[in-house]
């Protein structure tokens, strides 16, 4: 690895942070005794802390992210008409302009995207819904519709040591071969999901999902994209893959989107908002037809969709700042900032790094505690009483059961994922995690599994309750 000099030099300056702080919001340690007291309170579920009891919160990076002096202003000029407002038409301007695709609805988030479109692409109840790895709030909207999502991400994937740089790629060959044996009428759709969230924020080549294109054609099946972290997974490709290091982010994502029918989008991850989400449709009017019709009784009238018109002004800039270049350099570079020092310490994690986050390998770390304790959530847990630092679980936990049986899902992997907001925290503040995940480290024997005391049924990982195992 290089030392940290020999990598100013490298990058010349340019992962450092394109901006400068102009306002702040303090955050405090509390005591180790006020966070043991914290975390039982919660029911050993981060989700339950109180966040003025965390210190450093890499829960998520979904609508955590600090919006530029350019939103903020934007916010003054939202027009809060509730039909025709004019920052609606920002939106839907901007959706047109980078993503090429004629139709916009906003939503309240991703999950109302989800809502609205899914219903009516999914004809009859056991249709499957193709993915790399769909996400798991994904995942439940496709199974509400009567959906059976199945996810043929490639195998590398689950390797954490392996350095290949698109691990959220497609097994095309073995998708191919489940259409070709399940037939074309079993398929609702086709849904790339960039980046491939849980796999490691990992990103999807453009060959890849070119090949996955052509196989939706050869069937005739549509092809959609969770779009959340649309920019990341560009930057990825300007990066890593051949032929495109000369060409610019909007280039990369138009040529994405180029490939798609549709997309649904939660706004607050890449487009940088604090809430917001989007569904964007090629230009199928049925589509957008009957998905506004559901749009109008569950998310709002279709030229807000469960947004303020303030909201819509701050994602229509957001849109374009999430695509600047420096911006991004800067953004993967914290990532890679924290996964290089968790390296070279010998913890063992999702490599090569993705998008937005560090994935701590669990199952590696804590090779002790078996998947039905739950790991990666004690190490979660562990990390908030070690430094007050949030972490979140995606493992055997958030996968959850199968709805049909009530068996526990195979998780092909166990991951702490330490989540970076963006514009939000420091290298500093990145060091402190290290420095916590080192002390675990030295002494991970000690750490214990965990077992229910409560469990929801649909998406337990945000309300369930625990204990530690005796
Ligand atoms: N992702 C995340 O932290 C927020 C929920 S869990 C704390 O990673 C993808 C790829 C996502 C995603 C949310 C959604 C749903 C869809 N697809 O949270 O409804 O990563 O805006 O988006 C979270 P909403």
């Amino acid at each position: 690895m290089q030392s940290n000099s020999n990598q100013l030099q490298a990058d010349n300056g340019r992962q450092a942070e394109p901006y400068k702080i102009k306002m702040v919001e303090p955050i405090r340690l509390i005591s180790r005794a006020e966070r043991e007291r914290a975390l039982t309170e919660a029911g050993y579920n981060p989700f339950s802390l109180k966040s003025e009891d965390v210190y450093i919160d890499l829960l998520t990076d979904s609508g955590t992210g600090a919006m530029s002096d350019k939103q903020w202003a934007a916010l003054m000029m939202g027009d809060e008409a509730y039909a025709g407002s004019r920052s609606f038409y920002k939106v839907k301007s901007a959706v047109q302009d980078i993503f090429g695709y004629e139709y916009a609805i906003p939503t309240h988030q991703g999950r109302g995207a989800e809502q609205v479109l899914f219903p009516h692409l999914i004809k009859y109840k056991g249709q499957y819904v193709l993915g790399n790895m769909h996400f798991d709030t994904t995942m439940a909207h496709i199974e509400l519709n009567g959906g059976v999502p199945l996810n043929f991400v490639v195998e590398e994937a689950f390797d954490t040591n392996l350095d290949v740089p698109f691990k959220g790629n497609f097994d095309l060959e073995k998708m191919d071969a489940f259409i070709e044996t399940h037939g074309r009428e079993s398929i609702a759709f086709i849904l790339v999901t960039i980046t491939c969230n849980s796999a490691g924020g990992q990103p999807v080549s453009m060959a890849n999902m070119r090949g996955a294109k052509e196989i939706a054609d050869k069937y005739g099946i549509p092809l959609l994209f969770d779009a959340a972290r649309y920019a990341e997974n560009a930057y990825f490709i300007q990066q890593r893959e051949p032929g495109y290091a000369d060409k610019s982010i909007p280039e990369i994502v138009r040529e994405t989107f180029n490939l798609g029918a549709a997309f649904t989008m939660s706004a607050k991850k890449d487009a940088i908002v604090n809430m917001g989400g989007l569904i964007g449709i090629k230009h199928d009017i049925e589509l957008y037809q009957a998905a506004s019709a559901t749009c109008v009784p569950q998310e709002g009238y279709v030229t807000y969709g469960g947004l303020s018109g303030r909201d819509m002004e701050a994602l229509a800039a957001g849109l374009y700042e999430g695509l600047d270049a420096d911006y991004l350099a800067s953004r993967i570079g914290q990532v890679e900032y924290l996964g290089n020092q968790l390296r070279e310490w010998g913890i063992p994690i999702q490599w090569p790094v993705g998008g937005h986050a560090v994935f701590v390998d669990a199952k590696k770390f804590l090779p002790h505690i078996p998947a039905e304790q739950f790991p990666a959530q004690a190490l979660c847990n562990e990390l908030y009483l070690e430094a007050g630092v949030r972490a979140v679980e995606v493992g055997s936990l958030l996968l959850g059961r199968d709805p049909e049986t009530g068996q526990q899902r195979a998780a092909g992997a166990e991951f702490t994922r330490l989540t970076i907001p963006r514009r939000v925290y420091t290298n500093r503040h990145m060091d402190v995690v290290v420095q916590a995940l080192v002390r675990i480290w030295e002494r991970r024997d000690t750490v214990r599994g965990l077992e229910f005391t409560y469990e929801p049924e649909v998406l337990r990982h945000f309300l369930c309750r625990m204990q530690p195992v005796e």
